[in-house]
C-alpha cells in the first residue's frame, strides 16, 4: 500500500527524497486555490516562478502576469492572488505567469518529484482520485509562511489523508497530526482558522470572502499538474483527447 506523508514547510524538503513520489503542493491561502480557480476559468497554462523580475519577463511571451508579496498585489502586474480576480473571463485561453510569497516556491522546490499536483480544498476530490490512480507514495508539501508552519495547509493535508485512508497508509506522525487537526476543525473551518496567523494577516487586508471561498470543498473538477516547465489542467487534456 502506498503511503501519504506531510512536509510542513518547503524549508524541510531537504529531509525528504522526492524521487519516485507524487508531491501535492498546497497553499490554501491563497496561491494554489487561485491557480485551481484560474484553470476552472479556462486558463491554458500557468508558469509558477519564484522571482518578481522573472515573472515580469513573461509578458514578452504574451502571458498575463500575476504577483503577490505579503498578501498584496505587486505593482505593475496584471493580476494579484485573489481567486476572484480570475473570474471575470480575462484568463480564458490565456497563459499566466505567477509569483507569490510562498506558494509558487513550494511548487518549484518540488521539481525532483515524479509528479507534482497542485491541491486546494476547491479540487480536493480530483486530487485524491488522481493519487489513487497513480499509486505512488505521496508527500503533501505545505507552503507555510516564510518557512514556518501554518494551519490552513495542514488542514488540507488532513483532509487528503482522510479521503485516502482506505487506499494509503498514513503512519507518519505528520499525517496523523494533520488528520486529527482536520477532524477537529472540519465542521467549522472558518471559525477554527479565525485565530490563525495568515487569516489575521488577510483579514487586516479585508479579504474575508477570499478566505471563505478558499475553504470550500470540491467546487472544481480541475487537476493542475507540472509538465516540464509549466502547470496544465490534466482534466482538460483528457477531455480534449477523448
Ligand atoms: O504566500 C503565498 O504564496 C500567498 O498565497 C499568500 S497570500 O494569500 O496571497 O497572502
Amino acid at each position: 500500500m502506498p503511503s501519504i506523508d506531510v512536509c510542513f514547510s518547503p524549508e524541510l524538503l531537504h529531509l525528504y527524497d522526492l524521487k519516485g513520489k507524487a508531491v501535492v503542493a498546497v497553499d490554501i491561502l491563497r496561491a494554489t486555490s487561485t491557480m485551481v480557480t484560474a484553470f476552472a476559468e479556462g486558463a491554458a497554462h500557468i508558469f509558477p516562478v519564484m522571482e518578481l523580475e522573472e515573472c515580469r519577463g513573461f509578458s514578452e511571451r504574451g502571458c498575463l502576469t500575476a504577483a503577490e508579496r505579503n498578501g498584496i498585489k505587486a505593482e505593475g502586474f496584471d493580476l494579484g492572488n485573489s481567486p476572484f480576480a480570475y473570474m471575470d473571463g480575462k484568463v480564458q485561453g490565456r497563459d499566466i505567469a505567477i509569483t507569490t510569497t510562498n506558494g509558487t516556491r513550494a511548487i518549484r522546490l518540488s521539481e525532483a518529484a515524479e509528479e507534482i499536483v497542485v491541491g486546494a480544498f476547491l479540487n480536493l476530490q480530483a486530487v485524491a482520485d488522481h493519487l489513487e490512480e497513480l499509486g505512488l507514495d505521496v508527500l503533501v508539501v505545505c507552503a507555510g509562511w516564510k518557512g514556518q508552519f501554518n494551519l490552513e495547509d495542514t488542514l488540507f493535508a488532513g483532509a487528503l489523508v482522510e479521503r485516502l485512508q482506505d487506499s494509503f497508509s498514513s503512519e507518519h506522525d505528520s499525517s496523523l497530526a494533520a488528520l486529527h487537526l482536520y477532524q477537529t476543525a472540519k465542521t467549522d473551518m472558518v471559525g477554527f482558522l479565525r485565530q490563525s496567523s495568515h487569516v489575521r494577516r488577510l483579514e487586516h487586508l479585508e479579504i474575508h470572502k477570499d478566505i471563505e471561498f478558499c475553504l470550500r470543498h470540491d467546487v472544481y473538477n480541475v487537476l493542475p499538474v507540472w509538465r516540464h516547465d509549466r502547470l496544465l489542467d490534466l482534466m482538460k487534456v483528457r477531455e480534449l483527447e477523448s
